[in-house]
């Protein structure tokens, strides 16, 4: 079999369709390049010394791990010196990372979870890097915070690295969804899968049913009817997976279908959920609905909400399409 590589792709696509200029493959194949570099860290675990905690605390008041200060470095350095970027972002820096004046500044903004799934790091369980790609406001010159405070709808490309059995990039530039699985001998990522498409038919949910008792009445009542099972009103029995991993729970709903689901909950209602909007819910959500899935918070659609903060909190439902309408409408009743 004839193996395409992640440039040779890039190259064809913008060929076939012009949405891939030089600039935004630059940054693709850079950002898929320190993914690279997590994955070998990832991989060599305590004999790499990249396990346990930093000491340290983010912008959102969590105990940061060695690996995710570790992939935040490596997304920046990679990122910084290529003329690709105006300014990066990421759910570990409080604010805006401009690029140091040194280099020259180019058109895109990139927004990352460096390290996404930490409670999994030190029990090797799946993780990953996931990030978006927004254009430069016309004629800005000192980037700000507000330069960044564009709707999903406004992302020209978005992503995920799985660290997993194997590692794998899935890849979105608005025109389907990819999957590229590492070759680890050859350092290269090689095109695995073609227009992934999230499977309608489901039985399968995600959610941490531990914060049950929170949960308000239209996501208590979704949940229930799945656990009727085939006696209840949907008729047929369900299967439940929480891998506390957004990127390797969303990378099993892309293959076989299913719900994931992180609500808003009765407690604090400055903080709707767990998920980012930014980094986590908007590149998530761009990815499952290329795949043919839908993404809300519940309400809207997870594209179309106009951001206010960098870090803002936003409940998240996503995957096969009928699944997320429905829960979507319950929330509407
Ligand atoms: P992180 O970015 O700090 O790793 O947090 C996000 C992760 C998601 O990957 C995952 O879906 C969720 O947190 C798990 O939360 P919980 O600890 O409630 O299971
Ligand atoms: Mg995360």
């Amino acid at each position: 079999m004839k193996r395409v590589s992640l440039t040779q792709y890039l190259v064809e696509e913008q060929r076939l369709h012009s949405n891939i200029p030089a600039s935004l493959r630059l940054l693709i194949e850079v950002v898929a390049r320190a993914c690279k570099t997590i994955s070998h860290s990832v991989g060599k675990g305590a004999l790499g010394d990249i396990l346990g905690s930093a000491n340290t605390e983010n912008i959102q008041g969590e105990v940061q791990k060695k690996l995710d200060v570790i992939s935040n470095e490596i997304l920046l350095e990679a990122n910084e010196w290529g003329g690709h970027l105006a300014a990066m972002a990421s759910e570990e820096m409080e604010s805006i990372h401009p690029i140091p004046n040194r280099y020259p500044m180019g058109e895109y903004m990139l927004l990352f979870d460096p390290l996404d799934g930490s409670s999994n790091i030190d029990v090797n369980v799946s993780i990953g890097t996931i990030f978006s790609v927004l254009k430069a406001p016309e004629g800005m010159t000192q980037p700000t915070e507000a330069d960044f405070m564009q709707a999903g709808s406004q992302q020209v490309a978005a992503g995920y690295a799985v660290y997993g059995p194997q590692t794998m990039l899935v890849l979105t530039t608005g025109n389907g969804v990819n999957c590229f699985t590492l070759d680890r001998e050859m350092g290269s990522w090689v095109l695995t899968q073609k227009d992934m498409q999230i499977p309608e038919e489901t039985k399968e949910f995600a959610i941490n049913m531990s914060n049950q008792r929170h949960w308000h009445p239209p996501v208590t009542r979704y949940v229930d009817e799945m656990l009727a099972g085939k006696t209840g009103p949907r008729g047929k029995d369900f299967n439940m997976r929480w891998i506390a991993s957004m990127v390797a729970d969303v990378h099993r709903i892309l293959n076989r279908g299913g719900i994931f689901m992180y609500p808003a909950d009765q407690r604090d209602p400055s903080q709707p959920g767990k998920l980012r909007l930014m980094y986590e819910a908007n590149p998530m959500a761009f990815i499952v609905e290329q795949a043919g899935g839908a993404a809300t918070d519940g309400r809207q659609r997870i594209l179309d909400i106009a951001p206010q903060k960098l870090h803002q909190r936003v409940p998240v439902f996503l995957g096969s399409k009928s699944e997320v309408e429905r829960v979507t409408s319950y929330h509407q009743e």
